[in-house]
């Protein structure tokens, strides 16, 4: 079934938020979580609140020097990619974070080495991602969504440059009238629940227009 994003963008909000829930299914979840639990225990780099694995090579201001995709990712990143949300590109980076109960990322921007739309695929449990407004000393908050385990959010243009976004160290959420997409979730759910997060992984896939022009495994084949 093709899929029409413009059917989910949420109306409530400044531009541009895309909210669709179960773009993929159990099946592909339970794909998703076996695969990432399957690579080697190098391929994770271990933060302070989190740990994540890197897919397409590290992006860098001279360009990212590319690294062959698995094939199991290269068919969510195809998935993602046919909506068209890259425009005349395709998705060819990939970062999975890992995050258990309690904890987080702080707020921040995806900055200047990605094209400006951030795609996110939710598994084995919810999230609640915030956005916030303002410097330091003044921040405030502007929404938040509820992403569904299942879900695939689309941030772009002011969601990619005005707002910061965050995940808040917390075990459990309760859903709040910031909350803007629950009357677009898969489930329903009222203002005042409270969700217990279990653990998260996500599949944050993008795109990165400044490649070098070697790759590593060239490099590493020619010596070069
Ligand atoms: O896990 C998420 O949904 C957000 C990840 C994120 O913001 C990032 O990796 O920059």
């Amino acid at each position: 079934m093709s899929i029409n994003i413009d059917d989910y963008k949420l109306q409530n909000v400044p531009n541009t938020i895309y909210y669709i829930p179960n773009f993929i299914t159990e099946e592909e979840e339970n794909h998703i979580l076996k695969k990432v639990y399957e690579a080697p225990k190098p391929k994770w780099t271990c933060l302070k609140s989190r740990r994540l694995q890197d897919y397409g090579g590290i992006p860098r201001r001279n360009g990212m020097i590319t690294e062959p995709i698995p094939e199991w990712l290269q068919f969510y990143m195809d998935k993602v990619s046919d909506l068209n949300v890259f425009q005349s590109v395709r998705a060819n980076h990939v970062l999975i974070n890992e995050y258990e109960p309690g904890q987080g990322i702080m707020a921040h921007f995806d900055g200047m080495l990605f094209f400006p739309v951030i795609t996110t695929i939710s598994c084995g449990s919810h999230t609640v991602l915030e956005f916030i407004e303002g410097s330091d000393g003044n921040r405030q908050p502007v929404c938040n969504l509820l992403l569904e385990r299942r879900s695939l959010v689309i941030l772009t243009n002011d969601f990619y440059k005005k707002y910061m976004h965050l995940i808040d160290e917390r075990d459990s959420d309760v859903l709040d009238e910031n909350c803007i997409n629950l009357d677009k979730c898969a489930d329903k759910y009222e203002v005042g629940t409270e969700l217990k997060r279990q653990t998260r992984i996500s599949l944050t896939i993008r795109n990165v227009p400044k490649l070098c022009k070697v790759n590593l495994f060239d490099m590493l084949m020619t010596g070069k």
